[in-house]
């Protein structure tokens, strides 16, 4: 095997090596010993190992530039940004064909497709039998969160994908330094991810929890290939989270600095493509702007929480970049990500304008190519794919907070669960205790979208939204929720927000966007004890007095469905919700349960069919 650069020459690499540096090889035998066998199996021409250095990413950028992988786009207007075509069969993840694989079926949970893990291990290493044959393979070290945060965890992805490597240089802290930190911890999660000849019977994302290990084979989609990610931040970290006492949650992470100079961290959870980026950089409207207030982002999907010493859960984000969507991104909707992308960033199946600028639906001026590369021609659908990505370093973001540095993190005062609901589901209410937030998370539902492979507009019980992510059996799930509520806890309040309320007419009823801000200041002001509420059977709800609506353009008629409690409607959701519930058997806590039969008949016991709270 030739243990070389795998490079086109003249382009130098500064450091490649066939085994991790010789200081480090007596603590690293484990790491040193799986690169060997995986090199073995999949029989690459050549060995690299990154040090996530300035150099190096230049020299891949180069080698992927010339063998077209990347493309460069204007570098007038867009310096260093890149344009990369995927197969046009591997654009987003693939629910069915990611696998949880644990020793008892059981402990993964209907919420996932499971395979025993000998059958699962003999089935993919065929496929990575000889795989990288004439490619070089990448030795990834990284570390999901701040280098040196407790709350961090470091892992080793192993690819054949030069794509892959930019990208996780970008989403995780990459590189010598997470190396140091495997090699004073003595562990890490195992990440063996080939392209394979991306058929998409030949493709499998497989995560071995028990075994801290993942193997992902025939595609190089971000979600499915960037193990960092949603593999191991999500499926292994939830269960890592699960036995070591803390939460790894499909959440954003955001900071409101009120006038006064107060910031309250806010951490929300939102299923895949509904706007968790925007409200991590939201901007707030004129006249909070002007009265002093400031949105502070730490991060935009992922995040991971702890309960300090003071009993509050404390938050890092453990990515280090975004991987967000760009359709419907544009200087409307999110002004601080526009900022963000238009330097040093990936795009991934956009289109591109004329003169060469990348473009996709939402945005001013006109494509000429789509994101297949064939010229612009609308009978072929949408010129960039819906599932469209930008990845950008987070630091580049306006409103990137240096507190997502913090070893400890940062404080969390609510928690805010919310989904694409068009009809039933107000615009805020909150949980009256932690059971009562547990069983709101559980009961989350949403209108599937074009981040998962699949139909579009589906609705579907997503609890959390880790339905896609949660790597264990999901009742054990709800009771590790559960378990936070015990003395010496100083938990969050937890909220639920439904941004897609529609009226009759199909259309959004509530602006969104900036105007969110107005919602969460009803919710920092519960979480300080400022704010009102009216109790109803399914939680507490601003009174119209409550909330800062001065400005907004809403008839009476678009508040009160806003803002009302269909008892009818709840009756009906809480007995879907119950029979939601009943399928994880005996794995369901009966804590869950009661809580969903208390809200049931609360709802059972109010006579009337429409609870006015708007009043
Ligand atoms: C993502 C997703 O890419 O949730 O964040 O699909
Ligand atoms: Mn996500």
């Amino acid at each position: 095997m030739r243990m070389g650069l795998g490079l086109p020459s003249p382009v130098p690499f500064s450091v490649a090596r066939v085994r991790a540096p010789k200081d480090m090889a007596s603590q690293l035998t484990a790491l040193n010993d799986w690169v060997d066998e995986v090199a073995r199996l999949t029989q690459p021409d050549a060995i690299h190992w990154c040090d996530g250095s300035e150099a190096e990413i230049r020299a891949l950028t180069a080698q992927m530039e010339a063998d077209g992988t990347l493309i460069r786009l204007n570098p007038e207007t867009h310096p260093n940004c890149w344009l990369h075509r995927s197969n046009p069969g591997d654009v987003a993840r693939v629910e069915k064909l990611t696998l949880v694989c644990t020793p008892n079926r059981e402990d993964a949970g209907p919420n996932n497709h499971w395979e025993d893990p000998a059958a699962a291990h003999a089935r993919l290493d065929a496929l990575f039998e000889g795989c990288m044959k004439g490619r070089t393979m990448y030795v990834i070290p990284y570390c999901m969160g701040p280098i040196d945060s407790p709350i961090s965890r470091c892992g080793v992805e192993i690819t054949d994908s030069p794509y892959v490597v930019a990208n996780m240089r970008i989403m995780t802290r990459m590189g010598t330094p997470a190396l140091a930190r495997i090699e004073r911890e003595g562990t890490f999660v195992k990440g063996l991810h080939s392209t394979g000849d991306l058929d998409p019977d030949r493709r499998w994302i497989v995560h071995f929890p028990e075994e801290l290990t993942i193997k992902s084979i025939g595609s190089g989609y971000g979600g499915n290939a960037l193990l960092g990610k949603k593999c191991h931040a999500l499926r292994i970290g939830s269960f890592q989270a699960k036995r070591e006492g803390w939460l790894a949650e499909h959440m954003l992470i955001v900071g409101i600095e009120n006038p006064q100079g107060e910031v309250h961290y806010i951490a929300a959870a939102f299923p895949s493509a509904c706007g968790k980026t925007n409200l991590a950089m939201l901007i707030p409207p004129e006249g909070y702007r002007k009265a002093g207030w400031k949105v502070w982002t730490i991060g935009d999907d992922i995040c991971w929480m702890t309960p300090g010493e003071d009993g509050r859960l404390w938050a890092i984000n453990p990515e280090a970049g975004f991987f967000g969507v760009a359709p419907g991104t544009s200087e409307h909707t999110n002004p601080n990500a526009m900022a963000t992308v238009s330097r040093d960033t990936i795009f991934t199946n956009v289109a591109v304008t004329a003169d060469n600028q990348p473009w996709w639906e939402g945005l001013p001026g006109e494509p000429v190519t789509d994101w297949q590369g064939r010229p612009y021609d609308p009978a072929n659908g949408p010129a960039a794919h819906p599932n469209a990505r930008f990845t950008v370093s987070a630091r580049q973001c306006p409103t990137w907070s240096e507190h997502a540095e913090a070893a400890r993190g940062v404080p969390i005062s609510a928690i805010v669960f919310g989904g694409r609901r068009p009809s039933l589901v107000p615009l805020v209410f909150e949980a009256r205790d932690w059971a009562h937030g547990v069983l709101v998370g559980a009961a989350m539902g949403s209108e599937t979208t074009a981040a998962a492979a699949g139909a579009v507009g589906v609705m579907r019980r997503d609890p959390m939204a880790m339905k896609p992510f949660c790597g264990y059996n999901y009742g054990d799930y709800f009771a590790h929720w559960l378990s936070f509520d015990r003395a010496g806890m100083q938990l969050p309040k937890i909220f639920h927000v439904n941004w897609f309320r529609k009226g009759a007419d199909g259309k959004f009823l509530w602006p969104g966007f900036g105007d969110n801000l107005r919602v969460l200041e009803w919710i920092i002001d519960r979480c300080t004890g400022k704010a009102g509420a009216e109790e109803t059977p399914i939680g507490l709800l601003p009174r119209m007095e409550d909330l800062d609506l001065a400005g907004l353009d809403l008839d009476a008629a678009a508040l009160a469905t806003l803002f009302e409690v269909d008892a009818d409607g709840w009756r009906g959701e809480l007995e879907a919700i119950g029979e939601y519930l009943d399928g994880y058997g005996e794995r369901l806590p009966q804590r869950l349960r009661e809580e969903q039969q208390r809200v049931a008949t609360a709802l059972g016991a109010s006579n009337e069919a429409a609870i006015a709270v708007a009043g």
